[in-house]
């Protein structure tokens, strides 16, 4: 980890959002990744997301497991809070802040390993459970801070630095979290802003379980040739399914779309999804329909990008628990904690 301050010098003609913040206010440390790492255009990307809707940065929990993408929430947001968890743990770490305290704006932060490897089955769980969160894996398919061994997305067939081949079948986590129920889930590439930043604002804005899985090219041991998570091979088989702009509630709607060509997904907090197809009969609210399209595409070779499913009304943990509305740290002693009274009562009913 980096404890490098950037300098606070703000140029007067920076431009302002909404709070009058400028970019510069939802930086972090300087980065200690590697020069070229897609991870660092990933925390760029959300600097721009949560700049452009204004977020209050002190109302933002970003959390982390281990991992040179784990180590990145210290490279923006400096003015949230954070919890760098330890490897593949930090899904529970997040459904608990989550759990106690609804009123944040939980980002977590992953790696294919994170993710993929040893946090797997914490990364099923938190999406069958629909944790409102935004939920991102930097994905370079190697364990990149342990210097480069296959991680369970490496593809079939990729080859290592040094020529070893992988034997073992990709984990797929879009497809995964489809399965499982997450109710918004993308797919980007860490060097297409254009499309990357809008998806998080989505995200960021959609009230259930959001996962983007976005590819990150690892410059130190996942560039070469023979390997699906570079920069080459990714730009050459990358297929877009639409583009997306984000509409907040309220907002004049301008830009222009030629007819039939776009599809409108209004979001439960009223912000809209406009989406210029560029798959002409991909429907992003069918979830089987998405599932058997991603087969389809990935056998013919393809990395399918964009957004790729949204449920526009999804529920998450706390009205699935039936949980109160107040955050557990708003309530008081009388309301945590009913009471021996109320604890003989129930102790007695099970008898
Ligand atoms: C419990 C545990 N096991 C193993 C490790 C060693 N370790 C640290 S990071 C890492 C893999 C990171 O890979 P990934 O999540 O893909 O992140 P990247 O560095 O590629 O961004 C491993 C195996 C650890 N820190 N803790
Ligand atoms: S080792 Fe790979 S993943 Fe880690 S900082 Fe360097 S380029 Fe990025
Ligand atoms: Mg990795």
């Amino acid at each position: 980890m980096s404890y490098l301050p950037k300098p606070k010098l703000h140029h007067p003609t920076l431009p302002k959002n909404a709070l009058g913040y400028t970019r510069r206010d939802y930086e972090g440390a300087i980065s200690t990744l590697c020069a070229g790492c897609g991870h660092d255009s990933i925390s760029a990307a959300i600097i721009q997301a949560c700049w452009e809707l204004s977020i209050e940065p002190h109302r933002v929990a970003k959390l982390s497991g281990i991992g040179c993408s784990s180590k990145t929430p210290d490279y923006f947001l400096g003015a949230s809070h954070g919890f760098n968890s330890v490897h593949g743990r930090m899904p529970s770490v997040l459904t608990g802040a989550n759990l106690a305290n609804r009123d944040l704006i939980y980002l977590g932060i992953s790696g294919d390993g994170d993710s993929a490897s040893i946090g797997l089955g914490q990364f099923a769980h938190i999406m069958r459970r629909g944790v409102n969160m935004t939920y991102i894996v930097e994905n370079n398919g190697v364990y990149g801070l342990t210097k480069g061994q296959f991680s369970a997305t490496s593809d079939k067939g990729s080859k290592a630095k040094r020529g070893a081949v992988n034997t073992d079948e990709a984990i797929d986590l879009v497809g995964l979290a489809m399965q499982l129920g997450a109710t918004f889930v993308a797919r980007s590439f860490s060097g297409d802003k254009a499309q990357l930043v809008p998806l998080i604002k989505a995200a960021l804005l959609h009230e259930g379980a959001a996962f983007i899985d976005c590819i990150s090219p690892c410059v130190a041991f996942n560039n070469h040739e023979g390997s699906t998570k570079s920069y080459d091979f990714v730009r050459e088989h990358n297929e877009a399914v639409n583009r997306l702009d984000v509409i907040l509630g309220r907002q004049p709607i301008t830009a222009e779309y030629a007819p039939g060509s776009v599809t409108e997904v209004t979001q439960h907090d009223g912000s809209v999804l406009r989406l210029r197809k560029l798959a002409p009969d991909y429907d992003p609210t069918d979830r089987v329909a998405a599932m058997n399209y991603l087969q389809e595409r990935k056998a013919a070779g393809e990395i399918v990008t964009g957004l790729l499913y949204v449920d526009p009304d999804p529920t998450d943990l706390h009205a699935n628990m039936g949980t109160v509305a107040v955050p557990l740290n708003r309530l008081g002693d009388a309301e945590l904690c009913p009471g021996s009274a109320a604890l003989a009562r129930i102790n007695a009913a099970l008898r």
